[in-house]
């Protein structure tokens, strides 16, 4: 383990990304790597994308990663979302555009799928961004599609989130009430090529004015035309106005309140992990399950299988104490 610290602060790529897997996996281990390494966290862009699906979130990130790589800057991504291009769920173009980055040295692309792992996907998706900034990206992406409480949610993990929506259907104006108003620093208004983008924008617009202003931050609206580019550079440099905004802001309460909420989810997705461990390896828990299904209580079941859990945690813990 301390071999792989190491070769981590050396910006050791496989290093990292093994370590990325461990963490995906929850190896038993990866929960004591991550403490140790997390004081180690350099400072970074970290950047949202969300919006509905198809909006175009990719493709911008893409053009995203053209611009910032021009500087010279590196880039991790973390995609939440199994159909994105990252996972490899895409139409051959996007693999192809992205096939690129991936064998650029200084560009990171990783998804994070819930794999049936039990505590979300909010737990990887933030040990995963912690390593990207131990091991030193300048840029940290994170893509998820809009599609509900809990896409809101893993966006407090960035510090810029930017919502893209297009003229297309009405599956802005849905996201749009799902929460994205509230989320967003930034709007886009992707595929300005598309007949209502200007209507769209004016009406986003609006919206933002009607709505109740918590903080000094306005967020601006954009309009990109993602797959050549167009309005990226305006929209890098609202990033980084916001990024300044942010320095220059200092709310300990808030602070607070993100420190509980990592906490708890780190708690959570430990714990429930290992109840889901010891439930499923457990004998008599099989065995109901294979009964008539109709003849079982699922209640029930739960409450037996917390029952020998704890009779499990209390003779390990007379174990050691004879030790
Ligand atoms: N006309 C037009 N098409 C675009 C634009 N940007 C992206 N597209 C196309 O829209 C489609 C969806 O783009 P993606 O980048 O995969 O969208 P996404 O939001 O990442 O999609 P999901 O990850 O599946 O939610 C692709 O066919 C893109 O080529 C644009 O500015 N104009
Ligand atoms: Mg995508």
């Amino acid at each position: 383990m301390k071999d792989l610290i190491e070769k981590i602060r050396q910006k050791d790529r496989r290093a990292l990304s093994r370590m990325l897997s461990m963490v995906e996996e929850r190896d038993a281990k990866s929960l004591e790597l991550l403490a140790s390494l997390f004081a180690e966290r350099k400072s970074s862009i970290s950047i949202g994308v969300t919006g509905p699906a198809g909006a175009g979130k990719s493709t911008l990130i893409d053009q995203l990663i053209r611009t910032y790589r021009k500087n010279n800057q590196t880039v991790a991504v973390v995609a939440v979302d199994p159909s994105s291009p990252f996972s490899g769920g895409a139409v051959l173009g996007d693999r192809v555009r992205m096939q690129k980055h991936y064998e650029d040295e200084g560009v990171f692309i990783r998804s994070v799928g819930s794999r049936g792992k039990t505590g979300g996907v909010s737990f990887s998706t933030r040990a995963l961004l912690d390593v990207m900034n131990v091991y030193g990206t300048d840029v940290v992406i994170l893509e998820t599609v809009g599609a509900g409480q809990s896409e809101v949610d893993v966006m407090n993990l960035v510090d810029t989130t930017l919502v893209v929506l297009t003229p297309e259907g009405g599956d802005s104006i849905q996201a749009l009430k799902a929460g994205m108003l509230e989320i967003a620093d930034i709007f886009v208004i992707n595929k300005k090529d598309r007949a209502g983008s200007e209507l769209m924008a004016h009406e986003v617009q609006t919206m933002i004015s009607l709505a109740p202003q918590e903080t000094s931050w306005k967020p601006p609206v954009l309009m990109t035309l993602a797959q050549t580019g167009e309005g990226v550079d305006a929209l890098v440099q609202d990033i980084q106005k916001h990024v300044s905004y942010l320095e220059d802001q200092d709310h300990p309460e808030i602070e607070q309140r993100k420190l509980l909420g990592a906490v708890s989810e780190i708690i959570k997705a430990r714990v429930s992990q290992e109840v889901m461990d010891f439930c499923s390896s457990d004998a008599g828990l099989r065995e109901k399950l294979q009964q008539d299904p109709k003849t079982q209580n699922p209640y029930q079941i739960a409450i037996e299988c917390f029952d020998r859990l704890d009779q499990a945690r209390l003779a390990r813990a007379k174990a050691s104490k004879g030790k």
